[in-house]
């Protein structure tokens, strides 16, 4: 089952995008910091987890890059350690969770973003997400199943949106 089917009727416009704490940002104690990013903003966690993820995983999860030089590495070291991985919610969420998490390359990330504010490596930019809706799609339903998700309604809900 699609991610989409199982929303409610109510948030139509609404999207949900996958977001994992990886190795090293949970080796540097950054998940707390990061899922306060989500909260504070408005966003709803919808479902979490605390995983290490096999090899093999990570190679689905990054199949996009595999004619990339670092794509086995980025594999190797994703499994390596435990990640944190959620499914948040909330308009536009797809493009404004990327906006939060800056660029690929901490480098090139501006002060305020987790990246920019956090980390210094592009191999080490503690966070993953989505990039696209069609791929937010693929990774929740890769991650995620449909059990795993709790159906909630945030007290905050009618002062987020009109
Ligand atoms: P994204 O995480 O910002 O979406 P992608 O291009 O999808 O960036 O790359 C996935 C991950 O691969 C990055 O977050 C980073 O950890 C790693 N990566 C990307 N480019 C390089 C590189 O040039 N050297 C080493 N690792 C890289
Ligand atoms: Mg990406």
């Amino acid at each position: 089952m699609g991610f989409y089917s199982r929303m409610p009727a109510s948030s139509a416009d609404m999207e949900r995008t996958f977001i994992a704490v990886k190795p090293d940002g949970v080796q540097r104690g950054l998940c707390g910091e990061i899922i306060k990013r989500f909260e504070t903003r408005g966003f709803k966690l919808v479902a979490a987890k605390f995983v290490q993820a096999s090899e093999d995983h990570m190679k689905k999860h990054y199949l996009d890059l595999k004619d990339m030089p670092f794509y086995a590495g980025l594999c190797k070291y994703m499994s390596s350690g435990p990640v944190f991985a959620m499914v948040w919610e909330g308009q536009s969420i797809v493009k404004l969770a990327r906006m939060m998490l800056g660029e690929t390359n901490p480098a090139d990330s501006k002060p305020g973003s987790i990246r920019g504010d956090l980390c210094i490596n592009i191999g080490r930019n503690i966070i993953h997400g989505s990039d696209t809706l069609d791929n937010a799609k693929m990774e929740v339903d890769l991650w995620f199943k449909a059990e795993e998700f709790v159906n909630w309604t945030p007290c905050s809900q009618a002062f987020l949106y009109e």
